[in-house]
């Protein structure tokens, strides 16, 4: 098949094939190739409080888009302003720079231990769908204010003004069109949210995989607002009415499924909930009885609210500790996640237990089957591994 890569408005070009993607770690787990979405070891992650971008989950919904040359790029921000704008890297760059140590989580993390209750529909992902990295960029506060939105008023979770980011991967949920999403207009504009259009990722150049060269950040909420190579902005009078923001990426009750699903009746979700994960030990590692090992992991929560308190249990509930929560580098850590650890003498067969607590006293279900969605998101249920001893 030709290739044809239509060229965007931003410059962008959206190849249809899977023939122009960039290089990648290998110790990468494989979740799906095209679109490729894969996700590190988990034992991985609890070993940096910043995640090194090689080991940063890639979550995507089409081929990679390509920017061949930089000083053609363009971001457009139109919609409900007083006429649209333009602006070049250059510009952008030249309104300051800020840097945002963030977490961003996919929604569907830890999904594939919900469908082993019953199957879900999605992409299968383990529990490290999930990074911490230091963004660098121009706040969209900044950005908007020069476009002459002010700062806005009060608005509805999902109902109100919106920001829309649009982008040119192909999707097949889009029918071959741009993913997209949107955000409230009063979280755009509000300074405190840190919203960053980010082109920068760790101290370099955004990559691609991560939107290069400009990708909105959106700290505190799922990752599927934070919108990949940006073509435009639109402020919008109600919210995107794009696949991901309408039949995808809502949260509903396990009796629901897909012969009595109604899109429209629920929110899209944009702070995620509280969550954690124990990194190690792994079920795939076993471990004589009596043995003194350090159960670790991260735990984040939505909104900018930090972790209070993590629990422990290395008798499958029985008898609990609160294990030490590492202190967060460099950041005043509102939208970084937790690391933290705990030393314990286990004595499997046995199972470990970890939940946290954040600072607005939300917790965890303590099951998955409270919270099975037929779309397999947000299980932030209580995380459990099984220890066996050696044979
Ligand atoms: N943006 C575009 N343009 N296309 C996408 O497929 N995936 C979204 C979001 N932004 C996506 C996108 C989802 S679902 C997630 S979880 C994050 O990007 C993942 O970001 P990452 O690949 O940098 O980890
Ligand atoms: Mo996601």
């Amino acid at each position: 098949m030709a290739e044809s890569k239509e060229k965007h408005e931003s410059g962008l070009l959206a190849p249809t094939s899977y023939d122009k993607e960039p290089p990648r770690d290998p110790s990468l787990i494989i979740n799906s190739k095209t679109p490729f979405n894969a996700e590190p070891p988990v034992g991985a992650l609890a070993q940096s409080f910043i995640t090194p971008t090689p080991h940063f989950y890639k979550r995507n919904h089409g081929p990679i888009p390509i920017l061949e040359n930089e000083e053609e790029y363009r971001l457009t921000i139109d919609g409900l302003l007083p006429h649209p704008i333009k602006l070049t890297l250059a510009q952008l760059k030249s309104l300051g720079k800020e840097v945002v140590v963030a977490s961003l989580m996919c929604a569907g993390n830890r999904r594939t231990e919900m469908s082993r209750l019953k199957a879900v529909r999605g992409v299968g992902w383990g529990p490290a769908a999930v990074g911490n990295a230091v963004w660098g960029g121009v706040p969209l506060s900044r950005v908007l204010q020069l476009a002459g939105v002010s700062q806005g008023a009060w608005e509805t979770h999902s109902g109100g003004r919106h920001v829309e980011f649009v982008s040119v991967d192909r999707c097949k949920e889009e029918k071959g069109g741009p993913y997209r999403a949107s955000i409230p207009l009063h979280m755009a504009t509000c300074p405190d949210q840190e919203v960053l259009l980010a082109y920068e990722m760790n101290g370099e150049p955004l990559p691609r995989d991560h939107g290069c060269p400009l990708r909105a950040v959106v700290p505190g909420v799922i990752g599927a607002r934070s919108v990949k190579w940006l073509d435009r902005i639109n402020i919008l009078a109600d919210e995107c009415q794009g696949f991901f923001q309408q039949l995808d990426y809502k949260m509903f009750p396990p009796w629901v499924d897909w012969d009595n699903v109604n899109w429209s009746s629920r929110s899209s979700i944009q702070d995620f909930p509280v969550q954690l994960a124990v990194c190690s030990p792994t079920s795939k590692d076993s471990i004589a009885p009596g043995s003194k090992v350090t159960v670790k992991g991260y735990a984040l929560s939505g909104g900018g609210r930090k972790i209070e308190r993590v629990d422990v249990s290395v008798d499958g509930g029985a008898t609990w500790a609160e294990a030490q929560r590492l202190p967060q580098e460099g950041t005043h850590g509102r939208w970084a996640w937790t690391l933290w650890s705990l030393s314990a003498i286990v004595n499997p067969p046995c199972q470990i237990i970890a939940k946290c607590v954040d600072v607005a006293s939300n917790t965890q279900p303590e099951r998955v089957e409270t919270i099975w969605n037929l779309r397999g998101v947000l299980n932030n249920s209580w995380f459990r591994v099984d220890i066996e001893p050696p044979k």
